[in-house]
């Protein structure tokens, strides 16, 4: 078929949504590539297998349902009939949905966090609130996991949001006042990653045009992204020229179908147009599995560690200085204060080990003083359970 001629049409159509989270079952035999981690990350996770949580973002009918069912090569809303909801709710709603995956002995507890009614209501000017609320929620659990007593923080549930995949709708020109709001509130507390939705319905050479204009405009608007880490010098060949794809490849050009083909034997997502068949994962015409490879495989780890190690560890500094709002963190004098904070940080670290300390001690000084206690009156039975230690008069 004709490589630049595709479909041109970005109607939208419905499709239903609640806050809720379903688990379902994987329902492909394909690989998608995690169990090819590497080998440190493999061992560390293939024991308790390993979460992630992905968030899409971007306007009601630009494809996200379709293209996380497409990259997971699952079936995430096959419940949801597709006239189910053919209005998008009037504020942003957050609707989350699990997924057991496996791949070669290895588990991936994938979240995916959908927000339906961004952008689509009369006023959209706040619209990215609900998200950054609901990313500071996972964070504040996390933070209240970890600092009760007893949960080391390997042990906790990490339900924070390490990615988060932002649609741009293919008919634009350049970053949208309501794209620029969005950037700015949620950069500093989630990896973003910004798609081109529907690829398909633009030409080459216009898809070549929007990638170069919103590069300026994010540039232009001192917008930050998830920063690719810098290939390494010493790695192979082949990993420096997937790397050098990945970086080139911004904002990543994507389509998604839920429907499968038999094309040379082979399964195939495809979207059809009169004039022919597209293979949504054929990267002639589609970032797809570049994006596939980073989320899945080579970047995985790195989108959970920046998460752990600067988002969370910023929200984190925030509790522990009692600051509101994380920008004040941002807009205080970086090189005055960095030293005054990290001491402070340092400083309730300790407060909060001294105080686990302290309900460790207390708790053993309990516990020896009821089998003191039951000694002296042996017609005092202690009943010990999960939620504390018990008296019972026999
Ligand atoms: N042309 C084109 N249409 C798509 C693509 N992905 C999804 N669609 C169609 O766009 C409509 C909305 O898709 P959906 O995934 O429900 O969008 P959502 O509201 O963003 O979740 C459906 O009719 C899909 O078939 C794509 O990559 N290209
Ligand atoms: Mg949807």
């Amino acid at each position: 078929m004709a490589t630049d001629s595709f479909e041109r049409q970005t109607r939208r159509s419905g499709s239903g949504r609640r806050r809720k989270c379903t688990d379902l079952q994987s329902t492909s035999n394909e690989t998608i590539g995690f169990s090819t981690l590497p080998d440190q990350i493999h061992r560390k996770t293939l024991k308790r297998g390993f979460e992630f949580t992905l968030m899409v973002v971007g306007e009601h009918g630009l494809g996200k349902s379709t293209f996380i069912n497409t990259l997971f090569m699952t079936e995430l809303y096959a419940d949801r009939p597709p006239s189910a909801r053919l209005h998008p709710p009037k504020t942003v709603e957050i609707e989350t949905r699990s997924v057991e995956l496996e791949e070669k002995g290895v588990k991936l507890r994938l979240t995916v966090v959908d927000t339906p009614g961004f952008g689509d209501g009369m006023n959209s000017s706040e619209c990215w609130k609900p998200i950054l609320d609901f990313i500071d929620q996972q964070f504040l659990k996390y933070f209240q996991a970890e600092t009760s007593f007893g949960i080391e923080r390997k042990y906790v549930q990490d339900q924070r949001v390490h990615c988060c995949l932002y649609f741009l709708p293919p008919s634009i020109r350049g970053l949208r006042p309501i794209d620029r709001d969005f950037l700015h509130h949620l950069q500093h507390k989630v990896n973003i990653i910004p798609v081109i939705a529907k690829a398909d319905t633009l030409l080459k050479s216009e898809l070549t045009a929007l990638k170069k204009q919103l590069l300026n405009d994010i540039d232009k608007y001192g917008v930050q992204l998830y920063d690719f880490p810098e290939g390494d010098p010493e790695q192979d060949e082949d990993s420096q020229t997937l790397d050098k794809a990945l970086r080139e490849s911004i904002p990543f050009a994507i389509m998604g179908s839920n429907t499968t083909l038999e094309s040379n034997g082979r399964k195939i997502r495809a979207r059809t147009y009169p004039w022919g068949v597209v293979d949504v994962e054929d990267s002639k015409y589609s970032d797809l599995p570049h994006l596939r490879e980073m989320l899945c495989k080579t970047h995985l780890q790195d989108l959970k560690d920046i998460t752990s190690d600067l988002h969370y560890e910023s929200f984190r500094a925030q509790q522990l200085l009692g600051k509101k709002n994380l920008n004040d963190i941002y807009e205080d004098d970086p090189y005055e204060n960095v030293e005054v904070k990290y001491k402070t940080i340092q400083q309730k670290d300790e407060q909060i080990r001294d105080m686990k300390q302290q309900i460790l001690d207390m708790q053993q000084k309990l516990s020896s003083n009821i089998n003191e206690y039951q000694t002296i009156n042996p017609s005092v039975e202690i009943e010990r359970s999960n939620s504390g230690e018990r008296f019972t008069k026999i």
